[in-house]
């Protein structure tokens, strides 16, 4: 049974704030890092339980709050196979962090052993690390003493970004079966992404450096002891926004989510024309590319270009090697329209859309053979199904081409962090592409061009009243409030809009596509005027 008394003393230490977090959302827990201490203890809690419940398999806690600012914090729980926590133990959570007192705890805790039928004589393992934001130090102690509390034996990865510490948790479950996924090591993570870099890139025509914008986050560090490995020889990246460790830079005017929604270069950068950039989020999960034109016109390589980039790129290796397999491509509503017309009609893949959050986007994408996905805000990967594997590992090539493209795809698999998206990783992905095709950016960029659109927020008395189906590009509630949005596109030339709440803020979010940039503004105005 659970020792009360353990629990009930160490809870004591960690009094719950009034504000925490009341719900395990899409992003986990989110919010002002002052009031995270008890919510991380409870999360460490709840760590051990979901690992005895798993016979020991290895979980993983991730404390980060990504793009937001640097006095937020978060955290994450990671299950066994690196991929998110089951949403059938997200109620759980938000049940443990919404207890009152130590002694609610307690019962709360008791309450999830007995639901989600828990056997406490199993053993528990977790593995936990952190982002760079300051406050992380006493948060992640505070995760700490939860496990302890329940007596899970404990791995400290430290500051690792959040894709490194997926891989690490994937690692220590497949470790010994043939399914291994690697050294489970930030050293092992970064070998096995070196020795596939090196198989792809040896050989080709080097194309001029990228420069990377790290957001002054943990991918900074983490990015220079990669390229340490690789060698700047095989791989010409410079890094700037690099300060993780200066107060009040994380995420301040630069990193993915800064270019994504300003569409603009991080503050103060100014683009040497046609020459290719790159941010990373603040836990480089995530990552956009961009240009400037020889007018100086920023041009943004979002997740939907590099959905477009990656999915073209590994179909022709499957079409040279011979291997009969087929791909397929995840979306969500706000992927431009234009990219989701171009996999179609042009590279003839088909299209799948799904709600908003990675879990869905992945959970769709092991449907395919290969599945690649990408939300537009630059999270994705690509997934290759266990007999896709199998048969990436066995065929037999037909002639020297065929051999030389299945030997790449071998290695693709190998550079491709399969647990989640991963900004190191798709940086790669992005770069093998360009270094075989021996593309700029723009000729990369020349595949589509992005219809106009807009993304605007519009607070409400309660998002809760807003449900969706038809992966959130209907509202059926409140009632009427499709037909009035069905009205205002069919007056726009190109139009397509949609409504959802925001999983991770208190907010609506309301998104327009037009012909042109004025009627695109119009229409996300309107739109947002009838939601009001
Ligand atoms: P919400 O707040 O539910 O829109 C945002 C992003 C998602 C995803 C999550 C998780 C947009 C429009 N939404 O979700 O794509 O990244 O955060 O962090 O970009
Ligand atoms: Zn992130």
């Amino acid at each position: 049974s659970v020792n009360e008394q353990a629990v009930r003393a160490a809870s004591a230490a960690h009094p719950r704030h009034p504000n925490s977090p009341a719900t395990y959302g899409t992003a986990g827990f989110r919010a002002h890092s002052d009031t995270l201490d008890s919510t991380m203890f409870r999360v460490g809690l709840l760590a051990a339980l979901r690992s005895k419940k798993l016979a020991g398999q290895t979980i993983g806690v991730m404390v980060t709050a990504s793009h937001n600012p640097e006095q937020d914090n978060g955290v994450k729980l990671v299950d066994p196979h690196g991929e998110m926590l089951h949403s059938s133990w997200e109620a759980y959570a938000t049940q443990l962090a919404n207890a009152p007192s130590d002694e609610a705890l307690v019962a709360t805790l008791k309450q999830v052993v007995q639901v989600a039928e828990v056997d406490l004589s199993q053993p528990a393992k977790v593995v936990y690390g952190h982002d760079s934001r300051p406050s992380c130090r006493t948060l992640v102690r505070a995760v700490v003493d939860g496990l302890t509390a329940l007596d899970a034996e404990q791995v400290n990865a430290g500051l690792v970004t959040t894709p490194q510490l997926h891989y690490l948790v994937r690692c220590y479950n497949t470790a010994g079966t043939p399914q291994a996924y690697g050294e489970p090591s930030v050293e092992g993570y970064y070998q096995k992404l070196a020795t596939a870099w090196t198989t792809l890139a040896t050989g080709r025509h080097l194309l001029p450096a990228l420069t990377v914008d790290c957001a002054n986050g943990v991918g900074a560090p983490k990015l220079k002891e990669f390229l340490k490995v690789v060698g700047q020889d095989l791989l010409p990246v410079i890094t700037v926004r690099d300060n993780h460790t200066l107060a009040g830079n994380l995420n301040m005017n630069c990193g993915a989510d800064f270019v994504k929604t300003q569409q603009c270069p991080p503050r103060n950068v100014e683009l040497v024309p046609w020459q290719r950039y790159a941010s990373f989020d603040g836990d480089a999960d995530r990552i956009v590319f961009y240009y400037a034109d020889g007018t100086g016109t920023f041009h943004l390589l979002d997740g939907d270009k590099i959905a477009g980039l990656a999915a073209g790129f590994i179909m022709d290796l499957v079409k040279d090697s011979g291997l009969g397999v087929k791909v397929g491509v995840v979306q969500t509503a706000y992927a431009n329209g234009a990219s989701t017309k171009y996999l179609t009609e042009v590279l003839g893949v088909p299209v799948q859309c799904v709600p908003t959050g990675v879990k869905h986007l992945h959970h769709a994408a092991e449907s395919f053979d290969i599945g690649v996905y990408f939300e537009a805000n630059g999270h994705g990967t690509v997934l290759f199904s266990p007999s896709t594997l199998a048969a990436i590992n066995t065929h037999t090539p037909a002639s020297p081409s065929a051999a030389a493209a299945l030997a790449n795809l071998r290695a693709l698999v190998d550079l491709i962090n399969q647990t989640v998206g991963d900004a190191i990783s798709d940086m790669l992905l992005v770069e093998v592409v360009l270094l075989h095709r021996q593309w700029t950016p723009a000729q990369w960029d020349a595949a589509y061009t992005d219809y106009p659109n807009r993304l605007v927020k519009v607070l409400v008395q309660d998002r809760h009243a807003f449900t969706t189906s038809d992966a959130e590009r209907k509202v059926d509630t409140p009632a009427g409030l499709q037909d009035k949005i069905d009205e205002a596109v069919k007056e726009v030339v190109g139009g397509r809009s949609f409504v959802r709440p925001s999983g991770t803020e208190d907010c609506v979010r309301v998104y327009a596509e037009a012909a042109t940039r004025s009627t695109a503004d119009e229409l996300a105005n309107k739109v947002a005027g009838i939601v009001h």
